[in-house]
């Protein structure tokens, strides 16, 4: 018999071996690997709170986390598969077909995936079986009742077992090798099709003054590589640019569709817009501010032909993700886009490229669609974006909010003369004061920086004589309505985080 912890090895070889032949045929064949696949399955259907938990425990990793929970379940899976197999045969078999048909269930569940997406995994699910059946010998198999020569346990033989297994996890590891480079191979070739240029802009160029830095620690404008990234894609959707388009239909009297070089032959504008998520915590990082250059989406609405009845502007992503925003935000005269650009570049694939609508004033959720595909005009019945039956509101203006990026919390401070500095952001109505409270002092006004838009936040600084002990640091910011910022403190759900952030420092 086969000694267990051979049959535990036996066992994670074939589910390696499984899962490296599901993710090879995957990616030959263009598909999502059957781990993505299935990560993608938990990311829609996790509760909101466990979805909170893993962004505030693994924040922008929590996809890697996801992926590495996934492989960590398998081998555990495979290893008891493994040991299953000494006696219970069947249902070491069964595991392997279960897992394979989860892995089937969620690939052709996936948006835009037919029934071949399930081969993959259900191949790779009877190949691992085929392994496993091969590395643990039947008990009856095998010189079992002749005792032989050899110290071998009986009807098992260790010298075979390491070839075998040895072969099989050489195999698997070629097969992942192979098919982590043909699905980087794609990544790749769609990045070759990213243009190294930006369509002149039609309009007036944005101008950044140089006051309107003032924060030492946070820029202005945030360059690409250190925007912050939010989405749903566990691997970058499948983007053919010559044969992208976007699609504008439903309650509109001329239905288009526009090519990415259609919309880089439209007029193009370019404005300076704070992106902001809202599952950013007060304090948090997940707000960023760029210049956006692309086509305004008014421009294209007009085209298409707005009917009287449409509500909401209803958008969908090549990897199926969606959104809704009232089709007031598209019209009313803010500079809501069909972006293309981001600070002088065609967007990166991370930012949504070929095309993304960015509107200004609305949490990225209800409106921010990255690798737009198409755009519908329908009502508030008609279809609900991806977020809200998760537990987000239907619709989401950003909140007057201010951050302090300077003193750092928790950082030692020198005594003396200090400055206290950070941004302040109130989309669609622009920043009018903040203020600055050290202890229970009284609230002081801080310097803004030069005003660029009202769209885009503001940075702000305030001098500070810092005396030794223990301090506690508040900021506040009022919007141009007049409205200053709630101290009443709430979670991001459902409709963004609200309260004064507190930093603490000490002062030596
Ligand atoms: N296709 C797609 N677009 C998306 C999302 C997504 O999950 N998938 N997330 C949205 C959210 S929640 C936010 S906050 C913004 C973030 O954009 P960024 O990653 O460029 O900062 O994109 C929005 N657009
Ligand atoms: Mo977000």
């Amino acid at each position: 018999m086969i000694p267990r912890r051979y049959a535990s090895l036996a066992g994670l070889v074939a589910g390696a071996a499984a899962v490296s032949a599901g993710m090879l045929l995957a990616a030959l064949g263009g598909a999502a690997s059957p781990i993505d696949s299935v990560g993608g399955e938990v990311i829609d259907r996790v509760p909101p709170w466990l979805k909170e938990l893993a962004i505030q425990w693994f924040g922008t990793n929590d996809k890697l986390a996801l992926q590495l929970g996934i492989v960590i379940i398998l081998a555990a899976a495979a290893t008891a598969a493994g040991l299953l197999a000494i006696g219970r045969r069947r249902l070491a078999m069964a595991a392997f077909a279960a897992f394979g048909l989860i892995g089937a269930a969620a690939a052709v569940h996936r948006p835009g995936a037919g029934w071949a997406a399930a081969l993959p995994p259900l191949s790779g699910a009877a190949l691992g079986a085929a392994v496993l059946a091969r590395l643990v010998p039947t008990a009856s198999a095998g010189p079992a009742e002749t005792p032989g020569p050899s110290r071998a346990p009986l009807g098992w033989d260790r010298r075979r077992f390491l070839t075998t297994g040895g072969a099989a996890a050489a195999g698997a590891m070629v097969a992942g090798g192979l098919a982590r480079s043909v699905d980087g191979r794609r990544v790749a070739s769609i990045r070759q099709d990213i243009p190294t240029s930006l369509p002149p802009v039609t309009g007036p160029p944005v101008l950044i003054p140089a006051g309107a830095e003032v924060n030492p620690v946070t820029p202005f404008v945030t360059p690409n590589r250190d925007f912050y990234r939010i989405d749903t894609a566990l691997s970058f959707p499948r983007i053919a640019l010559d044969r992208w388009q976007v699609a504008i239909s439903g309650l509109v009297d001329r239905p288009l569709t526009l090519t990415y070089d259609d919309l880089r032959r439209r007029p193009q504008v370019e404005r300076v817009i704070t992106l902001a998520c809202v599952s950013n915590e007060v304090g948090g990082r997940y707000i960023s501010n760029a210049v956006f250059q692309g086509v305004l989406l008014a421009d294209v609405l007009n085209e298409a032909g707005v009917q009287a009845g449409a509500e909401q502007v209803f958008s969908t992503s090549v990897d199926g993700w969606t959104c809704g925003f009232p089709v007031a935000a598209a019209l009313d005269g803010r500079d809501a886009m069909i972006a293309l650009g981001m600070n002088g570049e065609a967007l990166p694939l991370e930012h949504g490229f070929p095309a993304r609508l960015v509107v200004p004033g609305l949490y990225g959720y209800v409106s921010a669609t990255k690798w737009l595909k198409s755009i519908e005009l329908t009502t508030w019945d008609g279809a609900t974006g991806y977020w809200v039956p998760r537990g987000w509101a239907r619709e989401a203006p950003i909140k007057t909010q201010s951050r302090i990026d300077v003193p750092r919390s928790g950082q030692t401070v020198a005594a003396g003369p200090a400055r206290i500095a950070g941004v302040a952001w109130a989309q669609r109505r622009g920043i009018a004061e903040v203020e600055v409270r050290v202890d229970d002092g009284p609230w002081q006004e801080a310097d803004l920086g030069d005003d660029v838009s009202d769209d885009a936040w503001r940075q702000w600084v305030i001098d500070w004589e810092a005396t030794a002990g223990r301090h506690t640091i508040q900021v506040r910011a009022t919007d141009r309505t007049g409205t200053t910022q709630t101290a009443d403190r709430a979670a991001p759900a459902p409709d963004g985080a609200t309260g004064y952030h507190t930093i603490e420092v000490t002062v030596a």
